[in-house]
């Protein structure tokens, strides 16, 4: 894949190449751990990526072989957040992109070489799917540095592996190898690291030959299953889209731009 940066970030590496998106957590000497100025520009390339209507699905990785992501960087967690040298606050700003990650319409897959751990193993959860590769390693750690994520990290885990084994999960903060995870239903495939990128690319493709419309509203009702009103909120918003492209909806706009009365009469009240 012939990948073009598409603009400079400090933590980050951010490429686009045939309808893909690909955001790569830059960090490697502290195994792609993330600081509040990392999260940041996350949530900027993704947002990028939403809006690109020529991106269809985005990549979340993490640089080399080692890491996908081993969490929040334990070296500058303050006493309440991790600390963020522009604000001056300490911040905890990755459950900003959770939701990014959860709610952008298009879909968003984890490439896992090494590590996914604490809060790098939450952001491979929030991804639609996950592609791994043999050396990867997934756990929590949270209960044994002093943190939890008992938001999607652990609601979601569980609708992902079931009640026990989340449990398992945070309780004992174990390391589950690849096909451990397969097994679990944590992630979507097992690869050889070679390939590892060579196979989420063709399933970006396979993802991107569908109905855009189609994936959309689907991530959303998968979303709304678990995610209560703002999951609703989510799939209401991907119905009115729809609905303000029928002629029905623009009827009722153009009646009131036309100052006369809109004539509904016209549309089938369907069964
Ligand atoms: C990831 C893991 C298992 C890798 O082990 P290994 O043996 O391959 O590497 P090593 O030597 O531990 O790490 C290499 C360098 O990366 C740093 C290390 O300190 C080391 O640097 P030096 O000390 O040699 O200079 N490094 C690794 N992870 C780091 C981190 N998260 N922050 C800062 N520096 C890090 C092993 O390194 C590991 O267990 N890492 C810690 C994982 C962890 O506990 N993460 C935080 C969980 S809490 C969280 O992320 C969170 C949350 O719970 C709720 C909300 C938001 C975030």
């Amino acid at each position: 894949v012939d990948w073009k940066k598409v603009k400079e970030f400090e933590d980050i590496i951010y490429e686009k190449a045939e309808g893909i998106a690909k955001i790569t957590i830059n960090r490697p000497q502290v195994r792609n751990a993330f600081r509040p100025h990392t999260v940041d520009e996350m949530i900027d390339a993704l947002a990028d990526a939403r809006m690109d209507s020529e991106i269809g699905v985005i990549i979340l990785t993490g640089q080399g072989e080692k890491a996908f992501c081993s969490g929040g960087d334990q070296k500058i967690r303050g006493d309440a957040g991790y600390k963020d040298g522009g604000s001056g606050h300490d911040r905890l700003n990755v459950l900003d992109f959770q939701r990014d990650i959860r709610t952008c319409p298009k879909p968003v897959i984890a490439m896992v070489a090494g590590y996914a751990i604490g809060g790098g193993h939450v952001l491979h959860m929030m991804c639609d799917l996950t592609i791994a590769a043999e050396n990867a390693i997934f756990g929590q750690t949270g209960p044994k540095v002093g943190s939890f994520d008992g938001g999607y990290g652990a609601s979601y885990m569980a609708r992902l592996v079931g009640q026990k084994k989340a449990r398992e999960i945070w309780y004992l903060c174990r390391q589950y190898n690849a096909q451990q995870a397969l097994d679990m239903g944590l992630i979507n495939t097992v690869v050889p690291l070679e390939k590892l990128e060579e196979e989420t690319v063709q399933w970006c493709r396979e993802i991107l030959e569908k109905s855009p419309l189609a994936i959309r509203c689907l991530k959303a009702a998968l979303n709304a299953d678990c995610d209560g009103q703002s999951g609703l909120q989510e799939l209401a918003g991907s119905a009115t889209l729809l609905y303000y492209m029928s002629e029905e909806a623009q009827e009722g706009r153009n009646a009131f731009v036309e100052k006369r009365k809109p004539d509904f009469n016209k549309f089938p009240r369907r069964p």
